[in-house]
C-alpha cells in the first residue's frame, strides 16, 4: 500500500497542476518520497495529527464524500445562491455538472486545452448575477503555434436556472497572455464583493523567476488584476479598467494591476471585508498566505514568505508586504488556498480561512486578522489521505475539498 501511494504522489509531482513540481527536482523527490507518503486510512478517511501539527490547537472535522468520478479535477464552483448544484473543472478541459450527495455527473462542455505540466483548464467564476445573465468566466491554456497562451474568456450558459441541462456558448476572450513556461500559470479567477473580476497570474515560470516578472508590474505576470466585465469596454480592450484601480493613472504599472509580487497564486478567495486572501506557492523553503490590499507588493522574488530569497541576505524589504502566515518543508511543499468557512456546522471554524498542502495532505485554518500585516498562528485540521488541488464553498458557507488523486469531492463537516 505504501509503495502504491508513494508512486501515486510521484506521478502527480511530475504531471499535475497544483504541485508546482518544477520547484522540486527529481532526485530530491525520490529521496524524500517517504516523508510525504499518505498517512491514514484511505478507505474511511481518518486523519493523522503528526509532526508540527502535534503542537497546534486542533479543530475536529470529518470529510464526507459528496461526489466522485472526476478526472484530475482542478476547481469546484457553486453559483452565488447555490448549495447543491456545482460545476467541476477537469485539467484536460471538461466542465462537469455535479450535485451534493448525488453520485451522478454530466459533461456540460469540453474545451480544447493544452494540459502539459501545470497547464490546462484551471479556474472558473460564476458572474454575481449568473442566474439572470448566464455569464461564466474560465481560465485555460491553449497552444497557438509554438506558444502557450492563457485565455480568460466569458461564456454564456443557455439555461442558467437549469444548470444540469445548460450549454455554454458565445465565447468572448477578455485576456490573452503568453506563458513563457508550462508552470506557474496560476489559475483562480473570482468576483469580489465589488463585482469586479480578479485574476491571479503566476510569475511565468521556470524557477527563480528568471525574467523578474514578480517585481515588474508592467507585465500581467506575477500580478493580481482587477477588471470590470459589465461596463462598456475601453477602446482597445474587451473589458473596462476600473478607474479606482491603484495604478490607473500611473505609468509604473499596467492599469489592471491590483497588487503584485506573486510567484504562483494558484488559489485565492475573499474575506468578509472583500480583501483577497492569496495562497502563494513558494519555491525553495516557504509557502505563504497573504491578505492582499490594493496597490501593495507581496515581495517575490526578493522575498519568499518572511525571508530573503534574492539575494539570500540583505534583500530589498522597503515597500514590500509580508504574509500573515507561512509554513516550511516540515509541513508540506505546495500550498493550496481555500476559503473562509462561514458555515454553522463547526463553530470553532466559523470565520477562519481554511487551506491545505497539496503534497502532504495537511489541512489548517487561520484567523483572518483585521490588520493585514499581523502574523497569525494556525489550527490543525489533520493530515488526510487526499491530494487537494482546490477547495470550493457553497452559498451556506460550507467548504469542500477537491481530491485530484481519486477524483472526489468531500465536504468538511463536524466530527
Ligand atoms: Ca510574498
Amino acid at each position: 500500500m505504501k509503495k502504491k501511494y508513494t508512486y501515486f504522489i510521484f506521478v502527480f509531482v511530475l504531471f499535475t497542476v497544483g504541485c508546482d513540481y518544477l520547484k522540486k527536482n527529481l532526485i530530491y523527490m525520490l529521496g524524500s518520497a517517504d516523508k510525504y507518503e499518505i498517512e491514514g486510512n484511505a478507505a474511511n478517511l481518518v486523519p493523522v495529527i503528526s509532526g508540527l501539527d502535534e503542537k497546534r490547537e486542533k479543530i475536529d472535522i470529518s470529510l464526507r464524500e459528496v461526489a466522485n468520478g472526476f478526472d484530475q479535477p482542478t476547481d469546484l464552483q457553486f453559483p452565488p445562491d447555490e448549495s447543491k448544484e456545482f460545476f467541476v473543472l477537469e485539467k484536460k478541459g471538461k466542465i462537469l455538472w455535479g450535485h451534493v450527495g448525488k453520485k451522478e455527473t454530466k459533461v456540460i462542455h469540453q474545451l480544447t486545452v493544452k494540459s502539459e505540466a501545470e497547464e490546462g483548464l484551471l479556474g472558473m467564476a460564476f458572474h454575481p448575477d449568473f442566474r439572470k445573465n448566464g455569464k461564466i468566466y474560465l481560465n485555460y491554456v491553449i497552444q497557438e503555434g509554438k506558444k502557450d497562451i492563457s485565455h480568460i474568456a466569458e461564456w454564456t450558459a443557455t439555461s442558467p436556472k437549469d444548470l444540469k441541462n445548460t450549454k455554454l456558448e458565445s465565447e468572448r476572450i477578455l485576456i490573452e497572455l503568453e506563458q513563457p513556461y508550462a508552470n506557474h500559470n496560476a489559475g483562480q479567477i473570482l468576483f469580489g464583493q465589488d463585482k469586479m473580476l480578479y485574476i491571479g497570474w503566476g510569475d511565468g515560470g521556470w524557477k527563480d523567476d528568471p525574467a523578474h516578472n514578480g517585481q515588474n508590474p508592467k507585465t500581467f505576470l506575477g500580478s493580481m488584476l482587477r477588471i470590470d466585465v459589465d461596463s462598456t469596454p475601453d477602446k482597445d480592450k474587451a473589458y473596462k479598467v476600473p478607474e479606482d484601480n491603484p495604478f490607473y493613472a500611473d505609468k509604473c504599472c499596467k492599469p489592471e494591476t491590483f497588487a503584485y509580487g506573486f510567484r504562483n497564486p494558484w488559489r485565492f478567495s475573499f474575506d468578509s471585508k472583500g480583501r483577497p486572501i492569496v495562497a502563494d506557492v513558494g519555491q525553495d523553503l516557504w509557502e505563504e498566505v497573504d491578505i492582499v490590499e490594493k496597490g501593495k507588493n507581496y515581495g517575490w522574488n526578493a522575498r519568499e514568505g518572511f525571508h530573503c530569497f534574492e539575494p539570500k541576505e540583505k534583500c530589498k524589504t522597503d515597500g514590500l508586504s509580508d504574509p500573515v502566515y507561512e509554513y516550511g518543508r516540515e509541513d508540506g511543499q505546495s500550498i493550496t488556498g481555500g476559503y473562509v468557512y462561514t458555515g454553522k456546522d463547526i463553530s470553532k471554524l466559523t470565520g477562519k480561512y481554511v487551506f491545505a498542502d497539496f503534497m502532504s495532505g495537511r489541512i489548517w485554518a487561520i484567523p483572518v486578522p483585521d490588520n493585514a500585516s499581523e502574523k497569525v498562528n494556525s489550527y490543525t485540521l489533520g493530515k488526510w489521505p487526499v491530494l487537494i488541488s482546490s477547495f470550493g464553498r457553497d452559498a451556506d458557507g460550507n467548504v469542500y475539498i477537491v481530491d485530484m488523486g481519486k477524483g472526489k469531492i468531500f465536504r468538511i463537516e463536524g466530527k
